[in-house]
């Protein structure tokens, strides 16, 4: 058996959760991340056959049974996960029962994976469901993103429409556009069913008042996504209420056309 502390699943955990706390994205406990593992990956580091313990789901996760994660825990820091990840993370499968996780790694101190769990495997369904090489799912709370949302119409085209006006490279990056979902409880099944709905749509959801999620094929994917709204929501809020220059529609679907992108229909006025 390899040491798992070497695998790069783990490794890639650690450096994006410690970017992304020093980035000033995730607070005290804010943020998770679940990834999903390749089986013949992880089992040259763990024995699959040893469960530590099986954790309730609070759902249904059929569509996801004997799928392996590994899921930032509840309660835990983004800072801490670098120096501690067997504590601070969990390594996962969903059981034949489509409702308990069995525990294969971590959570050392007796903890299980984040609140936001049920958000987190229903999104991994919708976007398995329109792309099969989909495998991460990150959430954070971006404070300029969180900004621009208490400042715009809970109005996703129109949300979008003023990113994609605000930074030239936003069309090229997210031409599928950023859903908005309006405020809720965060930590309940029923979020986690909205930001799915959302997810058959769209890579990236914001939630109002708390932050936003991102998903995608690969770790890079996901980060790049939330990245690249957050520099522009700092545009537009650094130049809110003294903008003299949008980039006209009309550069919007040029941009697009260049890097043979199709911007979300009803948005783009050419
Ligand atoms: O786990 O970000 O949405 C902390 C959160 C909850
Ligand atoms: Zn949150």
């Amino acid at each position: 058996m390899k040491n798992i502390m070497e695998a790069p699943f783990i490794r890639e955990m650690r450096k994006t959760t410690a970017n992304m706390y020093r980035m000033g994205w995730d607070e005290r406990n804010g943020g998770n991340i679940s990834y999903l593992l390749d089986e013949s990956e992880v089992g040259e580091y763990l024995d699959l056959n040893n469960v530590l313990r099986t954790i309730p789901t609070g759902f249904d996760a059929s569509a996801l049974i004997g799928k392996i994660f590994v899921v930032t825990g509840t309660g835990k820091y983004f800072k801490n996960i670098d120096e501690d990840p067997e504590t601070n993370l969990g390594i996962v499968r969903i059981g034949k029962d489509g409702t308990t996780a069995e525990l294969l790694w971590g959570y050392k101190d007796g903890g299980k994976f984040t609140s936001e769990f049920p958000a987190h495997m229903m999104s991994h369904i919708a976007r398995l469901s329109v792309d099969p090489a989909h495998r991460v799912v990150m959430h954070s709370h971006p404070t300029y993103t969180i900004a621009m949302n208490t400042v715009c119409a809970v109005d996703e085209n129109e949300f979008t429409h003023k990113l994609w006006q605000s930074n030239t490279e936003a069309v090229v990056v997210f031409p599928d556009g950023v859903g908005v979902l309006p405020c809720m409880v965060c930590g309940t099944n029923e979020i986690g069913i909205a930001t799915a709905e959302k997810m058959k749509e769209y890579r990236l959801v914001v939630w109002t008042n708390h932050g936003i999620y991102g998903t995608g094929k690969d770790m890079d994917e996901a980060f790049g996504l939330i990245e690249t709204v957050e520099k522009t929501a700092q545009i537009y809020m650094l130049a809110l209420g003294q903008t003299v220059n949008v980039i006209p529609d009309k550069i919007i679907q040029e941009l697009a056309d260049l890097w043979h992108q199709t911007p979300k229909a009803g948005i783009l006025k050419v």
